[in-house]
């Protein structure tokens, strides 16, 4: 397997842990996005929407992070990632999109881009935007948690798709200095897991093309 990936990018960090989890070898091929390598033509041919994480299995070129997620959680069913229980499977995809739907979306290169060179906000202005989606979806992300989780993971008592997703866009709001003190529960399931090595190897600073 061939993870197309950039070591900044927080939807690339969540299929980086899921491999690690599923015990799954793979080649990380570096995409840097902030050098436009996602915009030439070769990438592009492999997925048009020039996004990572994109995975190349044996052949298979596979996008979206939840979706990849998924397809992994098929092949290689241990551990699971999403409960086969359809409430438990709805409430933790819920968990999952509310991060990868609401915020990252809203967070993004392009969008980032997009605001500073087209509607000319300056650096500062933009991270006031970055922050503020954070904190709209932290908020409802805290108190869904406390009431499904245990204290130590997003839902239930083990790791699923949405501690993938939490552990990621946590890494992203302490780097743009989002004030995660009023997410207690959120920090001490991320805090927790910081160290577990499926999380720790998959972490930016230990990909081969971190800076
Ligand atoms: N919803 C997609 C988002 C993919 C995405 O936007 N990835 C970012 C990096 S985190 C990217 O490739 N950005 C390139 C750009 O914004 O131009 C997923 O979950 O895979």
């Amino acid at each position: 397997m061939r993870l197309y990936s950039f070591f900044r990018s927080s939807a690339a960090f969540r299929v980086r842990i899921a491999l690690n989890l599923k015990g799954v070898d793979y080649e990380t091929v570096p995409v840097h996005l902030t050098n436009n390598e996602h915009r030439a033509a070769e990438f592009l041919a492999m997925n048009p929407q020039a996004t990572v994480p994109t995975l190349d299995d044996d052949g298979t070129i596979l996008w979206q992070s939840l979706a990849i997620i998924e397809y992994l959680d098929a092949r290689y069913p241990r551990p699971p990632l999403i409960p086969q229980e359809p409430v438990a499977r709805a409430r933790v995809q819920a968990l999952a999109q509310l991060i990868a739907c609401e915020i990252h979306p809203l967070n993004n290169l392009r969008v980032r881009r997009y605001l500073q060179a087209e509607l000319k906000l300056d650096g500062a202005a933009v991270d006031k935007w970055y922050r503020h989606w954070i904190a709209e979806a932290f908020a409802p992300l805290e108190a869904l948690v406390s009431r499904y989780g245990n204290g130590r993971h997003c839902f239930g008592d083990s790791v699923t798709i949405a501690d993938v997703c939490l552990v990621p866009q946590m890494y992203n709001a302490r780097l743009f200095k989002v004030d995660v003190a009023a997410y207690p529960t959120l920090v001490r399931i991320v805090d927790g897991l910081r160290d577990e090595p499926a999380f720790a190897r998959a972490a930016p600073e230990l990909q081969p093309d971190a800076e």
